[in-house]
């Protein structure tokens, strides 16, 4: 069985390591955001490919989300002692590798695809990872910090920078309407038994996705076979800042505001059983429902929602 996934940083890598305990990992293509790829100390990061591809890989720091297990930050803390302009932006000693690794490729001339592609094998993950598009997208911040002053932040900028205290007015992914999808996006849709959304930020994660031209159109298109689970679990995000941006764009922060992102775009959603009552307003909304438990503690939980998912994207719902 074919499927394509499109994917955001932390909740994706979770449920991915869940997604191939089910689904051969050849047999899977994860389409991921890079509209908070971000140049830091003149490096290429690309932090939702690398934390795809480092829980895919077994090597993620599962209590911090982002970056790598045992890591230390020793560059960091002597780049902030230098009072390096970029050292707000913590990267790892063993991070740091893989961005210099991909810096110096990019600057050669390969493309973010095929580095992405070099970066998991030698990480040994078989699963095929490639970014939404080679074309440079950013996701931009419109926000007014608590003097009332207007800001046009970088994505990391008003989150890690700013530690997201500035009010959000509208967000932008500037050069998506000029981008194309990445070499084998496109094809991985259209090719697939289902196709999911993993339980990532629809604004931040997936909005860049499908702002990129083709990539909505190809899921409209594949709607019957398409599925997502809910990153809002009893009102509020798992981890990361949807109850931030989900108003921003006018959706309710809850398991049927999220879904109500993706009308028109996947038949199911997966909901934890915390929001069952949600459960009817889901479907009035037009989805097929499963509810079960998605908080992925572990890989086994990870697997119990990939299951679920999987099943609503093939058979529809089973409340
Ligand atoms: N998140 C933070 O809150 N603080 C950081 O200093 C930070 C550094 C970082 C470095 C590499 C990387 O791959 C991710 C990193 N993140 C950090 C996470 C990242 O900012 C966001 O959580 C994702 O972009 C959202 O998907």
């Amino acid at each position: 069985m074919r499927v394509a996934a499109l994917a955001g940083g932390v909740g994706a890598g979770k449920f991915l390591r869940g997604l191939v305990r089910v689904v051969p990992p050849e047999d899977l293509t994860v389409i991921v955001n890079t509209g908070d790829d971000v140049r830091i100390h003149g490096l290429h990061v690309s932090p939702d490919l690398d934390s795809v591809t480092y829980w895919l890989a077994g090597v993620a720091d599962r209590e911090r989300g982002w970056g790598r297990a045992g890591e230390t930050f020793r560059t960091t803390e002597e780049l902030r002692r230098f009072g390096a302009p970029d050292s707000w932006f913590s990267l790892g000693d063993m991070d740091l590798a893989v961005h210099l690794f991909r810096s110096e490729l990019l600057e050669q001339g390969s493309s973010l695809s095929a580095v992405t592609a070099e970066v998991a094998r030698r990480f040994e993950v078989n699963v095929r990872i490639i970014p939404m598009t080679n074309d440079p997208v950013e996701t931009r911040m419109e926000v007014v910090d608590e003097g009332g002053q207007a800001m046009d932040l970088h994505f990391q900028e008003y989150w890690v920078k700013r530690g997201a205290r500035d009010e959000v007015k509208a967000i932008r992914y500037v050069g998506a309407e000029s981008a194309h999808p990445a070499g084998g996006a496109l094809e991985a849709i259209n090719e697939a038994d289902a196709v999911l959304i993993c339980p990532s930020n629809p604004v931040a994660s997936i909005g860049p996705i499908l702002a990129i031209p083709g990539i909505r159109d190809a899921l409209a298109e594949w709607r019957n076979r398409a599925a997502g689970v809910s990153p809002i679990v009893g009102g509020a995000p798992v981890r990361g800042m949807a109850d931030k941006l989900l108003p921003a764009v006018g959706v309710e922060v809850s398991a049927a505001g999220a879904a109500s992102c993706y009308r028109g775009l996947i038949r199911g959603w997966v909901i934890d059983e915390l929001d069952r009552s949600l459960a009817g307003v889901v479907e009035q909304q037009g989805f097929d429902v499963v509810v079960v438990p998605t908080l992925m503690v572990d890989d086994d939980a990870a697997e119990v929602v990939a299951r679920a998912v999987l099943r609503v994207a093939l058979d529809g719902g089973h409340r």
